[in-house]
């Protein structure tokens, strides 16, 4: 599990170079940010670079993993499909070439022939990402590859990726929106029972480099399992034990009758916004909220899982809203946690893979028993 660990975390990293080669470099930056307009608007090469830059990102991952674990082939998944259809109406998978040349040969034809482009995005699959410091010396978890899976996002929050705002990190505090919400998201779960083991997560637009060498990533990981709960980052001092209010951070699309039950329970000042969904789970992580509230379906599998092995290593989790509200005894509710193993069979396409329920991610269970009573008979 440690070289797992390891790997994720450089394969992470080597995702979030690409993401920011992406809006580094004018060529791919000006593809980025693209509106179809006009007669291109028609034109049969219909994905937006976006959706390749995803495409590439997920299957650089999904290339390194498989090469080093090939008993993992197969289940890593992630949330984009890499059959592309180019301006010529071929049909290009988009892959990870043996060699930069070859990958570059093979992007240029989705590309519709920008050369330029191709090579850029090429060099970066290609680079060797910055060695990974993270301490996992010693850690020993009796699992193998062949009884895992993995879910990758890897551009969480694209809207805000496109946007690109840019924001200064306050330390302490949570920011609402901009480029630091946009998150690399890869997940680790147990075939068996779907329980997320695993998580890193990798911010590519962390803080910019002081010496003007452009944007900083950071990265956060965690793995639970049995009586092993090692997280990255260290479980907030002032639990509910401090005596603060509850606080919670919603979408802003979030349903009125949440927003207004959750004021009434946290007060104002303790509500917040933000963009993501893996962010906003990231800061309950983080202990910048205790509690994220979905009332809707709008997460999938490869949202979640990531950020949720790391609350699980905090002694926290990602329980099913829905499952919750129904459930008549909080003793029942860790059988709310979510899964990652199974489809939800009566839906068609993503949708099989979505949190059908919504969902509620916490630190503390007592917390959790707050909000599930407080919105019980509402939804
Ligand atoms: C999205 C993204 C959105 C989120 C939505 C996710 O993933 O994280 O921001 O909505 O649930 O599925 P919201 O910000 O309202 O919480 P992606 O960007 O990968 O499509
Ligand atoms: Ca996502």
């Amino acid at each position: 599990m440690a070289d797992l660990l390891r790997l994720l975390l450089r394969v992470a990293e080597k995702a979030a170079d690409v993401a920011r080669v992406c809006r580094q470099e004018a060529p791919l930056f000006q593809l980025l940010v693209q509106e179809k307009t006009g007669d291109d608007k028609n034109k049969k090469f219909v994905q937006d670079f976006k959706t390749l830059a995803d495409v590439v990102i997920q299957e650089v991952i999904r290339h390194d993993v498989g090469a080093q674990f090939p008993e993992m082939v197969g289940f890593i998944h992630g949330e984009e499909s890499n059959k592309f259809e180019n301006g010529l109406g071929e049909s290009v998978t988009v892959t990870v070439c043996g060699t930069e040349e070859e990958t570059a040969t093979l992007l240029a034809t989705v590309l519709d022939g920008n050369h330029t482009a191709a090579s850029l995005l090429a060099r970066a699959i290609h680079q060797d990402p910055a060695t990974i410091d993270a301490n996992t010396d010693g850690l020993s978890v009796p699992l193998s590859p062949s009884e895992l899976g993995i879910w990758i996002d890897p551009i969480d929050a694209t809207s805000q990726y496109i946007e690109g705002r840019e924001e200064v990190l306050e330390e302490g505090h949570l920011s609402p929106s901009g480029l630091h919400c946009a998150l690399v998201l890869i997940g680790v779960y147990l075939r068996s029972t779907g329980e997320p083991v695993m998580g890193v997560i990798n911010q590519p637009f962390n803080h910019k480099d002081p010496a003007g060498g452009g944007w900083r990533g950071k990265h956060f990981w965690g793995v639970s399992f049995g009586n092993v709960n090692v997280c990255s980052v260290s479980r907030p001092k002032d639990g509910p034990a401090g005596g603060r209010g509850l606080s919670a951070v919603l979408s802003s699309s979030e349903k009125q009758v949440v927003k207004e039950t959750l004021t009434s329970l946290c007060g104002p000042d303790k509500l917040m916004y933000a963009s993501g969904a893996g962010y906003k789970i990231l800061c309950v992580i983080q202990g910048l909220a205790d509690v994220y509230v979905l009332s809707e379906g709008s997460t999938f599998k490869w949202d979640s899982c990531a950020p949720h092995a790391l609350l699980r290593a905090l002694g926290g989790g990602v329980a099913d809203l829905t499952r919750s509200l129904q459930s008549s005894s909080a003793a029942q509710n860790h059988q709310a946690e979510l899964t990652y193993h199974q489809p939800y069979i009566e839906a068609k396409g993503a949708d099989r893979w979505a949190n059908h329920g919504g969902l509620v991610a916490y630190r503390d269970c007592s917390q959790l028993c707050s909000i599930i009573s407080a919105l019980k008979g509402k939804l």
